[in-house]
């Protein structure tokens, strides 16, 4: 019989100043798990992001299994450019020296996988690379995920991978794939939607999942075109049979969806998604850490939000501005988004637990109208999230930083880039602002304004 040939697939650990696990999970690098599995490779995996991995939990015993949760970190020297910057640099996730240990227990792969995420999170991928490198000379590195796409040249030439592997075209990587392993699999079917492979994980407190891929929209300061071209919805019953299959597989009460077009074409998708799930007598709770868009909310879809226990439903506005809102894209608008917080409300969530999603450091927004806008959301009674753009290399808004063409993709970090341009105590001002009338809204009645 022929060996069963075997990969190992890897989600590096993160360089970063802060970093929370806000439902972070490796989806591609799991579907990807999952199709090689079903091609008949033994898989080893590795996620140097795995809180609830046993390794990791003896050090942080006490880790939230439920969902969401602190990072391990430990502190580690700050790269030269961030001298003066005054916070501290940490390495989130597994330790080098527990990742090399895992190595030891298994089997000599024939092919290994790494994937990335943020741009400015190059460093660990990096890291992995080299450890993986050292350990097996002679086996090929593929390289994929958000950073490979979107700066695939910066990682071509300086990753240290064999290939650099730019989109999420399947059939592509099983061409790549049966290059190196010398296996046709061309005759392949690739199944039009693969779970990803969560059943690796020794334990799960939360599954991310995706309902879509692209976006109707093209936000200037969004990367996501670049990402998927093409806007597709999956058939809301295949959705719902995920669900409950990770329910009743993995015993998983938690879901977060990724899809920031989770609300479009709302009848023909998330309200059918929600019926459905409501048919079955399971008690699940859903989140949704990136921005919901408050124009496909209406009064049914809040009050489906909440019998099926959507947990903290956050919308995205990014400015008050209308002007801006016009010229970054009018996803929303005033209008809309005072209406979907009604809406929110009306269905029985409470002031605290809706939240607005505000972006700052737009190139050209000025300091006034961020705090108009902070102003503004405050007074819908909601809890605000004020976010630090991220500069998304190939997006208009990345052309109108007119940022250095060579600039070092660390400036990218969302926690550095106001700095960039030495600003960093007027935007920390208005993050105090910010926090300051959240806990004002807390304190009014427990939030139940
Ligand atoms: C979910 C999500 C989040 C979640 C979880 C993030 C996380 N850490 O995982 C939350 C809400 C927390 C979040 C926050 C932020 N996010 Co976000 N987020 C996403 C989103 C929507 C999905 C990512 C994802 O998992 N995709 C799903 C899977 C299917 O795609 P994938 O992993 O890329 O995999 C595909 C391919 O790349 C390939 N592949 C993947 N791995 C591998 C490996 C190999 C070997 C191969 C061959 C192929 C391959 O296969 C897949 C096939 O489709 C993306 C946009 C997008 N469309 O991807 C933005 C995105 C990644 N986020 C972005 C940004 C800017 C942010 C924030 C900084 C926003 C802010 N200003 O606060 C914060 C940062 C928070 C943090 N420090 O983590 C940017 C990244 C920009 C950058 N410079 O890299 C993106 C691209 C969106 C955008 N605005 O343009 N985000
Ligand atoms: S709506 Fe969201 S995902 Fe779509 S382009 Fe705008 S910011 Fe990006």
């Amino acid at each position: 019989m022929r060996k069963k040939r075997q990969a190992l697939l890897v989600n590096p650990w993160i360089y970063d100043f802060a970093c929370y696990d806000l439902f972070a999970k490796p989806i591609g690098l799991l579907k990807i798990a999952r199709l090689l599995h079903n091609l008949g490779l033994e898989i080893d995996f590795i996620d140097c992001l795995d809180r609830l991995h046993p390794e990791m939990l003896k050090f942080s015993p006490f880790q939230n299994l439920s969902g969401s949760g602190k990072y391990y970190y430990e502190v580690v020297e700050k790269p030269s450019i961030f001298k003066e910057i005054p916070r501290r640099y940490k390495r989130y996730g597994m330790p080098p020296r527990v990742f090399e240990d895992l190595l030891k227990k298994i089997k000599k792969p024939d092919i290994i996988l790494v994937t990335s995420g943020m741009t400015y999170w190059y460093r660990g991928v990096f890291e992995i690379i080299e450890i993986l490198k050292t350990r097996y000379p002679d086996i090929p590195i593929i390289l994929g995920g958000i950073y490979a796409t979107l700066y695939y040249k910066h990682a071509l030439k300086h990753s240290g991978a064999d290939f650099v592997f730019k989109g999420g075209d399947f059939k592509e990587l099983l061409y790549l794939m049966g290059k190196i392993l010398r296996r046709d699999f061309s005759c392949q079917k690739i199944d039009s939607y693969l779970f990803p492979f969560y059943e690796l994980y020794p334990c799960n407190g939360y599954i991310a999942l995706r309902t879509s891929s692209g976006c109707p929209f093209k936000c200037s300061y969004c990367g996501w075109y670049l990402l998927e071209a093409t806007v597709h919805q999956r058939d809301p019953k295949e959705v719902c049979s995920e669900i409950l299959y990770f329910h009743r597989r993995l015993k998983v009460k938690n879901f977060a969806f990724y899809d920031d077009a989770l609300l479009y074409n709302p009848d023909k998708h998330i309200k059918i998604i929600l019926k459905e799930i409501l048919n079955y007598n399971v008690s699940l709770n859903f989140y949704t850490p990136n921005g919901l868009n408050a124009c496909f909310l209406d009064e049914e879809l809040a009050f489906l939000f909440k019998k099926a226990n959507f947990i903290q439903p956050r919308l995205g506005l990014e400015t008050a501005s209308s002007r801006r809102q016009k010229i970054t894209g009018g996803k929303v608008n005033l209008h809309t988004i005072t209406q979907a917080v009604n809406f929110l409300k009306q269905a029985g969530y409470s002031s605290s637990e809706i939240g607005i999603y505000l972006l700052m450091g737009l190139p050209g927004q000025s300091f006034a109208e961020i705090k108009d806008s902070i102003y503004y959301a405050h007074s819908l009674k909601v809890r605000v999230y004020l976010e630090e753009y991220s500069p998304v290399p190939g997006t208009p808004e990345y052309q109108n930083a007119k940022l250095d063409e060579n600039l070092n993709p660390l400036w990218h970090n969302n926690s550095v880039f106001p700095l960039y341009k030495g600003n960093y105590h007027r935007f920390q001002k208005l993050k105090d602002l910010n926090h300051k009338l959240n806990e004002r809204l807390v304190r009014r009645r427990g939030g139940n304004v």
